[in-house]
């Protein structure tokens, strides 16, 4: 087992919101460096993520991973063809909402729309 190599015992482990926050950004500069701009995800570095890096049919299916066109429409937000951190991080959060309506049972029905967060668009 090679795995061992990877998380040697003298690496601190970090607590595991610095695993999230990190990993967030990691995963997403990783896609976004493949091509083209290297700090955004063009369709196809989008669909890799999203192949790649969400194995629950349930968020896949939040987020149309099965549609690439159809999640980019969504989840790029200023309309530039591409998604960059900021709509990327948003993408994340949404999933994270809604694990955490299906756990809790909160949150609700309320169809997609107008956000109570009241954060300002690109
Ligand atoms: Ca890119
Ligand atoms: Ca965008």
């Amino acid at each position: 087992m090679q795995l061992q190599h990877f998380f040697p015992p003298t690496a601190t482990a970090m607590a595991r919101l610095d695993q999230v926050i990190t990993n967030i950004v990691d995963i997403f500069l990783e896609y976004a460096d493949d091509e083209g701009k290297k700090t955004q995800l063009n369709k196809d570095e989008l669909k890799k993520v999203l192949e790649q890096e969400i194995q629950s049919p349930e968020l896949k299916s939040k987020i149309n991973a099965d549609d690439i066109e159809q999640a980019m429409e969504m989840l790029d937000k200023n309309h530039d063809g591409e998604v960059n951190f900021r709509e990327f991080c948003r993408c994340v959060s949404d999933l994270a909402k809604c694990y955490y309506q299906k756990k809790t049972g909160k949150g609700g029905k309320r169809h997609k729309g107008k956000e109570p967060e009241g954060g300002q668009e690109d």
